[in-house]
């Protein structure tokens, strides 16, 4: 046995791990070393602090919970002022080079069961373009119409990290530079069995599992990222997920409010669908700003109404943020602590020598737990048509064929507004249509070029490009 096996079995036997070592010798040589070193990047620490949450029956005292004041969709004359301010802010901001576009696309696709990075999902409706591509497409827009160059930061997880830079190269990074797209991933903590012992994937390896999107904060920090938006005089991030190709990236009012707020964190909301839907809700958690997930708001706090009839807790997160750079550093300098979430899943582990499906728990933290350390923060409330149609499933709801539909509904609208003849309709009675980004970006952007706006035939549709 040598040095470094010695010293990681009595790492692990102090940990409470020693089963790790099992089944090590009869693991070929390659695997062995591989394994340890797998070892080695794990924090027993953080598996101790794991295990105890998992172990931890006392319920905590119920929080408080109350309505987030929102800057609203219908908007009085004063706050018709405010915007129309805020939009001259957040454009001198894009002018003068200090935003970047952060996506987080470290999750694992399992919901939609696609074999491969969730950005590489072809969503245009007609054009097949990925989603990947679509960000690209909007990033250019803005880059274009604000005469700068905007970065964007791309937070991949181990499981996906090799597969996304390919694609981007494949792809020739979708006519972005090279030098203004960052790829940094999250880092991977241990799923654990409700014992609180160390899961496997298989044999010699440690079952890892990316540790949430919370984990975008440090891994930022971690990278070089924040040191290389701090060296472009980035100041603020517009964070999206790679699930939503509706997300408007760069959105003057958004960053302007942020900015007249004194925000160092803000998001965007919509209108929840219904009591049911599975976003989590914006609000204030004893006095804080924060999000309530989907599953952790009582049921009868999901159907409350206020006197117009209204879901009193309908501020649906969807998951845009502004997030200053400065905010991440503090953050990330402190030590982040956000609090750990425990997701209980089935899950395929080795064990006794076969796979095996079981019960196990995974452990992430969520990038909205830092709302709370934002002592001011803007909720702004958008329309769900233009900003917000997630890909989750393989079918039904927020899925592949949603998504397309909320797209060609959209970019039909656009038309409309523009004067233009409407596409054919598909057999779905929607017009089969879709709208490049690089042509247009927003309906004022179409409706100004509806001069030179002419379709091509894809699909039997129209495709403005
Ligand atoms: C998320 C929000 C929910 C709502 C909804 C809107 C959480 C916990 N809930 O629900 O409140 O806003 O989105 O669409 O976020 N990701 C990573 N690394 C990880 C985990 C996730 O990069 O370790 C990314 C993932 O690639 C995706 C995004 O985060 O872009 C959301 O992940 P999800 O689909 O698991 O979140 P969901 O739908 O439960």
């Amino acid at each position: 046995m040598d040095a470094r096996e010695s010293r990681l079995r009595e790492r692990c036997a102090q940990a409470g791990q020693a089963h790790l070592f099992e089944d090590f010798a009869s693991l070929a040589p390659a695997r062995r070393e591989a394994f340890l070193d797998e070892l080695e990047g794990i924090d027993f620490e953080l598996v101790r602090v794991h295990a105890a949450l998992l172990r931890d029956t006392s319920s905590t005292a119920a929080a408080q919970l109350a309505p987030a004041p929102l800057f609203p969709l219908e908007r009085d004359p004063s706050e018709q002022r405010r915007a129309k301010t805020a939009i001259e802010l957040g454009q001198a901001q894009l002018a003068r080079g200090e935003v970047g576009f952060l996506v987080v696309a470290g999750g694992q696709a399992s919901r939609l069961g696609y074999d491969g990075p969730k950005g590489a999902f072809p969503i245009g409706p007609l054009s097949d373009a990925p989603l990947f591509e679509l960000f690209a497409r909007r990033i250019l827009a803005a880059r274009r119409r604000f005469g700068v160059e905007l970065p964007w930061y791309v937070m991949t997880s181990r499981a996906n990290d090799a597969a996304t830079r390919n694609f981007f190269e494949q792809h020739g990074y979708f006519g972005l530079a090279p030098r203004d797209v960052f790829f940094f991933s999250q880092a991977m903590a241990p799923a654990l069995d409700f014992e609180g012992r160390v899961l496997r994937s298989g044999p010699g390896e440690v079952f890892l599992a990316p540790n949430g999107h919370g984990g975008t904060l440090s891994a930022f920090a971690d990278s070089g990222a924040l040191a290389d938006a701090e060296r472009r005089g980035v100041r603020r991030l517009s964070y999206f997920q790679v699930d939503n190709p509706l997300a408007s990236l760069a959105d003057p009012l958004f960053l302007g409010l942020h900015e007249l707020e004194g925000a160092r964190m803000s998001s965007k909301v919509v209108s929840k669908r219904d009591a049911a839907e599975k976003v989590g809700v914006i609000g204030m958690i004893d006095g804080r700003f924060g999000c309530i997930e989907y599953s952790d708001l009582a049921p009868e706090l999901r159907e409350v109404r206020d006197e117009q009839g209204r879901l009193r807790f309908r501020a649906g997160n969807i998951a845009l943020h502004v997030i200053d750079v400065d905010f991440v550093r503090d953050l990330a300098g402190a030590g982040l602590r956000l609090p750990w979430h425990v997701a209980r899943k089935s899950m395929s582990v080795w064990e006794g020598g076969q796979l095996v499906t079981k019960q196990g728990a995974k452990f992430e933290t969520f990038v909205f737990d830092a709302l709370a350390r934002s002592p001011r923060s803007v909720v702004l409330e958008v329309e769900r048509a233009r900003e917000f149609s997630p890909v989750k499933n393989a079918s039904g709801e927020d899925s592949p064929e949603s998504t397309r539909a909320d797209l060609r509904r959209l970019h039909a609208r656009w038309i409309e507004a523009a004067g233009l003849p409407a596409a054919p309709r598909a057999n779905d009675g929607l017009p089969l249509v879709e709208i490049d980004p690089l042509f247009a970006d927003d309906e004022a952007a179409f409706v100004a070029r509806r001069e030179h706006a002419r379709p091509q035939s894809a699909k039997g549709g129209h495709l403005y490009r």
